[in-house]
């Protein structure tokens, strides 16, 4: 079963989503495996995002991530990162899908509420920058077997 990463951004804890967030990747069917609260220290937003380092946003991003908590979480599922994206909606809220959370709740790319892995490789290393494998949590739910085939 594959694992992705989410952050409910700043702006999203701030606006009270994280309820409404979680509820939709609940409601979807995948499976909370690893979640906590917190903020975010300059040096792990600034790994988290090394990727983009250098390009005129990051600063900008930066500072975004690391203005107010989040709430971080693992989620797990079969193809969970292109679920998960999908969920999400396209990186700018103006391009995402109706119905996606990034189209139903934002407008600019500077504040679009949420993080989610994009690749398997990604999606790996980010669980393992946010999360010590202590604290994710292998269970067993009671409705598997009605949504994963
Ligand atoms: P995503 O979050 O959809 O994976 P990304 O990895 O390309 O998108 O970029 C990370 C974040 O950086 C994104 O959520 C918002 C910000 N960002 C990306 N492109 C941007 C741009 N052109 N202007 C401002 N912020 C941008
Ligand atoms: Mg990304």
């Amino acid at each position: 079963m594959q694992k992705t990463f989410v952050i409910v951004k700043p702006d999203a804890v701030q606006r009270g989503l994280i309820g409404e967030i979680t509820a939709r990747l609940e409601r979807r069917g995948l499976k909370l495996v690893g979640a906590k609260f917190l903020a975010v220290s300059q040096e792990l937003a600034e790994t988290h995002y090394a990727i983009h380092k250098g390009k005129p946003f990051y600063e900008g991003l930066i500072n975004y991530i690391t203005s107010s908590p989040v709430m971080a979480m693992v989620w797990e599922g079969p193809d969970a990162i292109a679920a998960v994206r999908q969920t999400m909606g396209a990186t700018r809220p103006t391009e995402a899908a109706p119905g996606s959370v990034r189209h139903d709740f934002g407008l600019e790319v500077g504040r679009n509420l949420t993080h989610a892995s994009d690749s398997p490789e990604n999606g790996e290393a980010e669980v393992n920058l946010w999360f010590k494998p202590e604290e994710l949590v292998s269970w067993e739910r009671a409705t598997d077997a009605w949504i994963f085939e």
